[in-house]
């Protein structure tokens, strides 16, 4: 895949929103977001008809922009919705079923050590996602925070790989994690809690653009 579509990757349930998180959506896609993660997740998050509707109006808005709409996890909704892609954790299971149900889809995967990461190369993801970087208040089974030294080690053994970098990045710190090598940065709450989207993603914005 493209690394660019990782620059800016927002990542959103309506649990994490302060606004209505259409409204959220659609001014990150406005400020240029170059993609989308529905991650309808945590206590108090929607199901059944209404977090499958929540998830087909995300993904109109994300299609009107023009920008890759993946979904956490649930592969039988990412395939009924005929979703760009998928993201998962450790599940080799997931990923093999969902690359032999669409081929042609993106399948990211969250890696936290080297095992970790070879078995995603090996599997066919196409991108991964190292975190949490920084502590996070937007995953209550996040690992301890990792720093930098991972996601380095990784670009060194990885020169090529694509990789989003998560957890706790924010307009201060975004930049040094993607001198430590990170295609892109995947936030949570920097985008849904700001009181100026536009601005936010212009600061997290890489040299890409
Ligand atoms: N995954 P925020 S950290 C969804 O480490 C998620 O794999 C993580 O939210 C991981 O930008 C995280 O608010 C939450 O810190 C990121």
């Amino acid at each position: 895949m493209n690394p660019d579509v990782l620059n800016v990757y927002f990542i959103m349930g309506t649990v994490n929103c302060v606004e209505p998180p259409l409204d959220t959506l659609e001014q990150a896609l406005q400020a240029g977001i170059t993609c989308f993660q529905f991650r309808e997740k945590g206590e108090g998050c929607l199901n059944g008809e209404a977090y499958e509707t929540f998830a087909r109006n995300c993904q109109k808005l994300c299609k009107d922009y023009g920008v890759p709409f993946i979904v956490n996890d649930d592969v039988e909704l990412a395939l009924k919705l005929d979703a760009d892609g998928i993201h998962v954790g450790q599940d080799d299971l997931a990923i093999t079923e969902f690359r032999a149900r669409a081929e042609n889809k993106i399948i990211g995967v969250s890696v936290h050590n080297e095992q970790e990461m070879e078995l995603a190369v090996r599997s066919g993801a196409d991108y991964v996602g190292i975190g949490p970087i920084y502590p996070t208040k937007s995953k209550k089974d996040a690992k301890p925070p990792a720093g930098l030294g991972f996601l380095k080690k990784v670009r060194s053994q990885y020169p090529s790989f694509p990789i989003v970098a998560i957890g706790g990045i924010n307009e201060m710190n975004a930049s040094e994690v993607r001198l430590a090598g990170a295609d892109g940065i995947s936030v949570i709450s920097v985008i849904c809690e700001s009181s100026n989207v536009e601005g936010t993603i212009q600061k997290l914005r890489g040299a890409r653009g």
